[in-house]
């Protein structure tokens, strides 16, 4: 039997890959390439902008006009976040209103930690520690991702998580140095959200069927496992230094292998969430097709302005 041709086209997309070069928007590229790349773009912005809310339940409570200020500059940012993954998305060929529709009908999947509720205020802090430190753990090498306007959109996301995940942790360093009370509730918001964050990274390894060729085409660079392991690794010592810890009786360090090992976590628990039986996933939902529709007058007032401004004569308007 006889190898099939490749088509040039074929040749010149594995050559960019084997070069460890990027694939840009006019370059050709294999449908199921384009096709993995705008599940897992949209999967991340729809995550981005579902993920504003947990947070965004807090403003009004803030325990301080400073504490409030960030805040809304950390959810301000995320929303941004999103846009730019939406124009991502767009550069692949489906426009950004099919993709929302997607999200608003609940066909589309979101990251399954912002199913879970944001209870206290130390919540809020174990969200910017936690899930923002775990999304930088998975969006570092994101950077490095074949697809050029996905990978140069990765390098100021990480730049602002890591704000974002900083100012969680310094959040939970006050409550950590507060009360005994303050510090019971920095505990318990840590116990809530270990397991959720570390799943964050997705099903294991022998349970995620796109790694592999993502991991082919030099979209992901580590798979699941190895992430996951990353970041617990960062995370214990940060929790030491908090004079919090994690409850898990099997985490410990593995002088053999040089990393710490951890239990096993909840699988049944994270395939219910992400199929849709998570605490909150009714209520997320509710509220993002809610805050489409109370924007509807903005969206109709920007196309009448764009049709007018297309109409008249521009050198007058300069
Ligand atoms: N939740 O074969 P794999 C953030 C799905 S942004 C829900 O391993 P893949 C910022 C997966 O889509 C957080 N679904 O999939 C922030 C696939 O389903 P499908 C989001 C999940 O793509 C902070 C199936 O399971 N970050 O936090 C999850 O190779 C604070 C099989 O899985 C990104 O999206 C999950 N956790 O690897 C915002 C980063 N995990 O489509 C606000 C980019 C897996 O086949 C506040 N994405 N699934 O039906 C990625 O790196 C990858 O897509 C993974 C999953 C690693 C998430």
């Amino acid at each position: 039997m006889t190898t099939p041709e490749l088509s040039q086209e074929q040749q010149h997309f594995d050559q960019l890959i084997a070069d460890d070069s990027r694939v840009e928007p006019t370059d050709w590229m294999p449908e199921g390439y384009r096709k993995t790349l705008t599940r897992q773009i949209s999967q991340h912005a729809h995550s981005e902008i579902i993920g504003m809310q947990p947070e965004a339940n807090w403003i009004t409570r803030a325990p301080s006009l400073k504490r409030k200020a960030i805040l809304m500059a950390k959810v301000q940012d995320e929303a941004g976040h999103g846009l730019y993954l939406y124009s991502a998305a767009e550069t692949l060929g489906t426009d950004r209103d099919t993709l929302v529709d997607q999200l608003l009908e609940g066909k589309a999947k979101y990251s399954s930690i912002f199913n879970y509720p944001a209870r206290t205020w130390a919540d809020v802090g174990a969200i910017g520690w936690l899930v923002d430190g775990a999304a930088i753990c998975n969006q570092v090498p994101l950077c490095r991702c074949s697809y050029g306007p996905y990978g140069r959109a990765m390098v100021r996301v990480c730049k602002e998580e890591s704000f974002h995940q900083r100012q969680g942790w310094e959040i939970l360093y006050e409550l950590a140095n507060g009360t005994p009370a303050q510090k019971q509730m920095a505990q318990e918001a840590i116990n809530r959200f270990y397991g959720p964050a570390l799943q964050m990274f997705g099903p294991p390894d022998d349970d995620s069927p796109n790694s592999q060729q993502s991991m082919a085409w030099n979209i992901k660079r580590f798979s699941n496992d190895e992430l996951r392991q990353r970041f617990v690794d960062m995370i214990v010592p940060q929790a030491e230094a908090l004079g919090l810890h994690f409850e898990d009786p099997d985490l410990k360090w593995n002088e053999e292998r040089g990393h710490y090992d951890f239990g096993a976590l909840d699988w049944d628990e994270f395939f219910g969430v992400i199929k849709g039986d998570g605490p909150c996933n009714e209520q997320r939902a509710q509220r993002r097709r809610q805050a489409f529709e109370d924007g509807a007058w903005v969206r109709e007032a920007a196309a009448a302005y764009a049709e007018k401004y297309e109409s008249a004569d521009t050198s007058l308007i300069a």
